[in-house]
């Protein structure tokens, strides 16, 4: 089998970049692990930049998104009980759409098979061969052994593929942080306590408050890195979610049985540089932001969009973007990366700080109440720096 370019990873990322190739004349397979309903039985990011709306309106993936997501002008920040609002739209004239990323990889898969391209599920023991010559991949299914001859290979495979590793160790910088906790979350069918977004720091912990439409709820709380899943009874999580908000919030929550919980440990992650050879990084297969700034998801975009760019201009004759490619994406990236700290370092709280350290958060929590130039600063990062 040959195709033009091969892409490891039928998640947002691989999708996405797939779509647009194809949609560009340039034929892609996508080879992906898990089964159809594994991958969109996952629960994940929910807010999508700008950006990432344009794009799946280019892709022919957006009609449901503009039907179905909501459009946020702000969001709230919480601070042991006060709460105050960023308006996105007064701040830095953007907004953002709420529409989960299951519901975007269902589009994306949707817009795939109605154009009839190819997405190979269930796909073992893929491996990468001779990158920076002749490129093909290899793997493993219940037909047998499978190769495909390509030009480039995207290796969109996540934090835990294999794309990343065949970068040898010799060329790759990595850069990590590792937080001390995670983020437990719960999704329920009862109406959001409230229209926006809250982002609640509290001395018990930071707590979020989320939604994917007006009948279903996504909340989360910081948990030490040692809890584990079956240590949260519903009943559990929903008292100590209450604890964190601020009190009116707290006396209009609607709880219910939890119809998903799990643990997200919090880190960062950066590889430097996102090309060898014929290989592509991107996505999570190239960094890992925390959620608090709800980067994630967005990220992958950016990068599909820069590769997308590359590859279209290199099938024309003009190799400029490709080479281009990993300083564009990591330019992104890194801003991305400092946003997501700083919103993390301010609302969590860590084992082990000082006072001194406490008093720094909150400051940084009443400059932005006070300043309309700091939440400018905020919205900008926040809603997504133009690509
Ligand atoms: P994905 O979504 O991990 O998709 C990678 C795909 O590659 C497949 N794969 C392989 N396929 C073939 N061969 C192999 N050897 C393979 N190894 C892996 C996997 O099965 C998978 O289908 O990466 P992608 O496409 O780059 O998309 C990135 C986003 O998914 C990610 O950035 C966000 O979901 C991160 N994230 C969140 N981001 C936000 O903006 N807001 C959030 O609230 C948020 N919550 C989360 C998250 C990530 C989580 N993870 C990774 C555990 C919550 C969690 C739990
Ligand atoms: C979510 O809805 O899952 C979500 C929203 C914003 C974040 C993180 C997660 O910062």
């Amino acid at each position: 089998m040959r195709t033009q370019v091969a892409i490891i990873g039928g998640g947002p990322s691989g999708l996405l970049l797939s779509q647009l190739l194809n949609r560009a004349g340039i034929a892609t397979v996508v080879l992906e692990r898990k089964s159809r309903d594994y991958v969109l039985g996952r629960i994940r990011a929910g807010v999508l930049e700008t950006g990432l709306v344009n794009l799946l309106r280019e892709a022919g993936a957006g009609a449901r998104m503009d039907r179905e997501g909501h459009l946020h002008d702000g969001c709230h920040l919480a601070q042991n009980g006060r709460m105050f609002r960023v308006d996105f739209r007064e701040a830095c004239g953007k907004q953002v759409m709420v529409y989960g990323q299951t519901e975007v990889t269902r589009d994306l898969y949707d817009a795939q098979d109605a154009m009839g391209a190819t997405v190979i599920h269930e796909a073992e023991d893929v491996a990468l061969h001779d990158l920076t010559g002749s490129p093909y991949v290899t793997w493993r299914d219940a037909a047998g052994e499978h190769r495909l001859d390509c030009d480039f290979v995207a290796g969109c495979d996540g934090f835990h593929g294999i794309s990343r590793q065949a970068i040898p160790a010799s060329v790759r910088t990595e850069f990590e942080k590792v937080y001390p906790f995670g983020w437990l979350g719960i999704l329920s069918r009862t109406p959001p306590v409230e229209d926006e977004l809250i982002y609640a720091a509290h001395d018990r912990g930071f707590a979020l408050a989320s939604m994917r439409n007006p009948a279903l709820s996504r909340y989360y709380i910081q948990v030490p890195l040692t809890d584990r899943v079956e240590d949260w009874s519903d009943e559990a999580f929903w008292a100590e979610f209450r604890a964190r908000m601020p009190e009116d919030v707290a006396a209009r929550l609607v709880t219910g049985p939890s119809i998903e919980k799990s643990i997200a440990p919090l880190r960062s992650f950066v590889t430097e540089p996102m090309r060898w050879g014929k290989l592509f990084l991107c996505g999570d297969a190239a960094h890992i932001v925390p959620p608090t700034g709800a980067k994630g998801l967005n990220l992958a975009a950016s990068d599909v969009h820069y590769l997308l760019e590359g590859l279209v201009a290199h099938y024309r004759g003009d190799g400029r973007g490709i080479d281009a490619y990993s300083q564009r994406a990591l330019a992104r990236i890194w801003q991305a990366m400092r946003f997501s700290w700083s919103l993390t370092t301010m609302m969590h709280r860590f084992p082990g700080a000082s006072d001194y350290e406490r008093r720094m958060q909150d400051s940084e929590l009443a400059l932005l109440e006070r300043s309309a130039t700091a939440r400018q600063l905020l919205a900008e990062n926040y809603t997504g720096l133009p690509y």
